[in-house]
């Protein structure tokens, strides 16, 4: 059973639909059956693309020879990397240089010379079917000459294996952050130190998995150039401008369509090659060519997760108040650089302080690696859970030190809520804030202290089942963004949302919005913020998006923007339509548009309640333009293009209880409590689905998931038999509670949700095993605790203590010094390790 909590804080606004949990109309079709992906659209004279897929991880390509495809049945062309050379009028696009000099390989739709990954496209087939264009691609012959293969992160960064060899080296750039008050404040923070601790974490690489798998297909008009790419992607808009420069189309002669997109989780905020050679072949052969991504494909050929190495160290004072933060981070890049994947560390990298009121002493500095592994990109968080599992495991082992409870530490380290809107170390401005209160009410819901005193009756010497609890504070860094501020981390694109309000003549009303929904509910959402605006029915608002003919402008869904800056947009848009409608209510019932008041879709005068006209009547007027004032242009629509002030702060508790089975290294977890505060909730019905969504996945990083490649750069964990997304009835129930910290940035008080569970939730569940085995000398069990990662950590644990001469059961490392060092001691993947 969930349980949902009435948030503690109530919302002020007062509103007939907003704060409601109106169901989402986006469902019935998508329950039914009835709703049309990329690959439901029947398109007919479709030729079929197939990938032939380097099985090196890392091999130069000799030759490649397609006759014997070519003669196959159905087969109408194969094409080499070599052939398409001509076609790119760009290399494929990153648009996110962090650096001056970063270093960034040519990165082609087809491999040309070399292939880099396992996956790798090294050659095209276009065929009448999809079994012949697949068949055919068993009948190419390519001549590799494999080369080693770099997995390890480590050894990327030693260059003993340089991957692309016009770079000289496999280091794709070094950003640093380094905020100081004065200089070698940081270095004196940690010399002056009561306490300090040194951790080493690993984020395992992931597999998005996406229900829907990618799918694309591209349709040329038969005349003048125009084609239509039906994509499942989560950014239509963005996909537009980059296939036109690399294609080298006139941009207005593109149209992208993003019909129903079954999840991406930051897995399709991308530009794949299989779009771009769908859009090359099209063109070149005039007939609609189509492709659709395998689970297996899906594997290695759509973008991983995460995939970092990290080192970080805190400095605290006697009391347990930090005074310094720093971070060491290595990047696994992958193989090449897709849209966005070198932002991804820096997206974390101002958040390895969370929420705590630390002195301008931060320094954080990330290199990143090109590795012969599919390449990585932002998915679910993207930098923002691996930065919150470090400081959270990091508080945690503080807490060990100073011998004091985790939850204490954390109380004496929050920013205060007096100190909102906050100015942190970093310049930026947190919007608001109360730690205290999300962790108290967490507290509250998991029964904190009575897990506490049932882990002293629980936890006694021998016991194999042991009692844990974890807890997790983060801050949530969303909302991209202030577009000023993206152009300071060189960032290609800003960070505005763009929105149409149109009131049809029957008051009806039209929403186009520049956002991309693939699971989020907009549409729900966005009908409720105008109805409560224009005081009309939800039902009577449709929303339109991801079709770039009738959104011209947007930049989409990722980062947990489309709210705080997408549904903003809408509602200032209904604003900028009541608005013209009050200058047409005050020309027609003889008033002043000042003396008016809008309630309930009906303008008034003011101290004549019988003077009044509903917006129905004005709507059809502005159609008519019968009566309207001098020069105003008939018809009530309106255009807003939003760039926000600033970023949206959301945050929140979670907390974990765990059972760890001692004997079997199995962990049973026995409650999870998640308290978010996204500001404002216009439905928390949705908010309470993306809160669930998002902690399963944390949950299934902590506990399940891992990308796991061979010493050789084969992926072992290509299918759901071998890559363990949890089931249903892997996952606990959850209980949600919301505190309710309104945004001052925006009229709505809104913050992102999105990814806020998948932030919260790894830390936790962590912390809570580490928790229950700390009796035992547990200090670290890396992710995925899986059963024979717990067990090697309990058995590990108490090899050291044996050899150190301590008895298992005390808490050796924590009691003997004030320096503690821990953290992971597998690398980014344990190659060839038959777990
Ligand atoms: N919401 C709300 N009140 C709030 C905050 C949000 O009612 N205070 C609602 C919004 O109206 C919206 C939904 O919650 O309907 C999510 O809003 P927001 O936090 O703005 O996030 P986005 O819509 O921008 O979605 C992106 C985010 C990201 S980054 C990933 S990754 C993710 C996620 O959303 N991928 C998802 N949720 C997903 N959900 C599904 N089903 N599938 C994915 O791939």
């Amino acid at each position: 059973m969930t349980v949902t909590e009435e948030p503690v804080v109530e919302a002020s606004a007062s509103s007939a639909f907003i704060g409601t949990r109106r169901l989402r109309r986006e469902d019935p079709a998508l329950l039914t059956g009835e709703a049309r992906f990329a690959n439901d659209l029947d398109i007919p004279g479709s030729l079929h693309l197939a990938l032939v897929r380097s099985p090196y991880a890392h091999a130069r390509i000799r030759s490649i020879d397609t006759a014997a495809a070519v003669a196959l049945p159905g087969v109408v062309a194969v094409y080499t990397g070599e052939d398409l050379k001509d076609t790119w009028a760009a290399p494929m696009p990153c648009a996110w240089p962090v650096t001056e000099d970063m270093k960034n390989p040519a990165h082609y739709p087809l491999a040309i010379g070399k292939a880099a990954y396992v996956g790798d496209g090294v050659a095209a087939v276009l065929a009448t079917s999809d079994v012949a264009a697949r068949d055919a691609v068993e009948a190419v012959d390519v001549d590799y000459e494999p080369l080693e293969a770099v997995i390890d992160l480590e050894d990327a960064l030693s260059n003993r294996v340089v991957i692309h060899d016009e770079l000289g080296t496999n280091v794709s750039y070094t950003w640093a952050l380094k905020v100081e008050e004065s200089e070698g404040a940081v270095d004196r923070a940690f010399a002056e130190a009561a306490h300090t601790v040194s951790e080493r974490y690993v984020q395992q690489r992931l597999l998005p998995m996406a229900m829907e798998p990618r799918a694309v297909v591209s349709v040329p008009q038969p005349f003048g150039g125009d084609i239509t790419l039906y994509s499942a992607t989560q950014i239509p808009h963005i996909l537009k401008v980059m296939t036109a420069i690399t294609l080298g189309i006139p941009e207005h002669q593109v149209r992208v369509v993003a019909p129903a997109v079954g999840g991406g989780f930051g897995s399709k905020l991308n530009v794949y090659a299989e779009e771009l050679l769908c859009m090359a072949l099209s063109r070149r052969h005039q007939v609609p060519v189509r492709w659709n991504e395998t689970r297996s494909e899906n594997s290695v050929a759509t973008i991983h997760g995460r995939g970092q190495i990290q080192q970080i160290d805190l400095a605290a004072d006697a009391d347990g108040k930090l005074t310094a933060v720093r971070v060491r981070l290595i990047g696994d890049m992958g193989a090449y650089l897709q849209l966005v994947t070198p932002g991804v560390p820096l997206l974390g990298g101002f958040l390895y302080a969370g929420v705590y009121d630390i002195p301008t002493a931060y320094d954080f500095e990330c290199t990143s690696v090109f590795t012969t592994m599919t390449p990585t990109d932002a998915y679910r968080g993207a930098g923002r859970p691996e930065a919150t599992y470090a400081i959270e495991r990091a508080m945690d082992a503080l807490a060990r030190q100073l011998d004091v409870d985790p939850l204490e530490l954390r109380r004496r380290n929050f920013i205060p809520k007096e100190s909102y809107p906050y100015t942190a170390w970093s310049g930026l401005v947190y919007d608001s804030g109360d730690h205290d209160l999300a962790a108290t009410e967490a507290a509250r819901l998991a029964d904190y202290e009575g897990v506490r005193a049932r882990q002293q009756t629980q936890n006694v010497e021998g016991a194999t089942k042991r009692l844990g609890i974890g807890v997790s504070s983060y801050f949530e860094m969303c909302g991209l963004a202030p577009s000023r501020v993206l152009a300071s981390l060189n960032y290609s694109a800003g960070g505005w949302e763009a929105a149409t309000v149109r009131i049809l003549p029957t008051c009806k009303v039209q929403v186009v919005t520049g956002t991309a929904p693939h699971g989020q509910g907009h549409e729900t959402a966005w009908s409720m913020i105008v109805a409560d605006k224009l005081g009309i029915d939800p039902d009577d608002v449709d929303v339109l998006h991801s079709d770039t003919a009738i959104s011209p402008l947007g930049l989409d869904t990722y980062g947990s923007r489309s709210l705080p800056v997408g549904g903003v947009a809408v509602a200032m848009a209904c604003d900028k339509v009541i608005n013209k409608a009050k200058q047409i209510a005050a020309h027609q019932l003889e008033a002043n548009a000042d003396d008016l008041d809008f309630a309930g879709g009906t303008f008034s005068v003011q101290g004549s309640p019988d003077k009044e006209l509903p917006l129905a009547a004005i709507a059809f007027g502005a159609f008519t333009a019968h009566n309207l004032p001098d020069g105003m242009e008939p018809n009530l629509e309106a255009h807003v293009t939003y760039d926000p002030p600033n970023f949206s702060w959301p945050f929140g508790t979670h907390m974990c209880v765990v059972e760890v089975d001692t004997e079997t290294g199995s962990v049973d977890v026995q409650q999870y409590v998640a308290v978010d505060d996204c500001g404002t909730q216009i439905n928390p019905l949705i908010v309470d689905g993306q809160v669930h969504g998002g902690v399963i996945q944390g949950l299934a990083q902590a506990l399940f998931e891992e990308a796991v490649y061979d010493s050789e750069g084969n992926l072992k964990t290509s299918t759901l038999a071998e890559y363990l997304v949890p089931a249903a009835s892997d996952v606990p129930s959850l209980t949600l509670g919301h505190t309710v910290t309104p945004s001052p940035t925006n009229q709505l008080g809104v913050k992102g949700v999105g990814e806020a569970g998948t932030i919260g939730a790894a830390p936790a569940v962590i912390n809570a095993i580490v928790d229950a085995l700390k009796g035992l000398g547990v200090t670290n069990v890396p992710m995925p605790a899986s059963p024979f990662n717990v067990w090697k950590a309990i058995h590990g644990a108490a090899a050291a203590t044996d050899t150190a001469g301590t008895a298992v059961g005390d808490h050796p490392g924590v009691t003997a010094r004030t320096t503690t060092s821990g953290g992971d001691e597998a690398v980014a993947n344990p190659a060839g390790d038959e777990s």
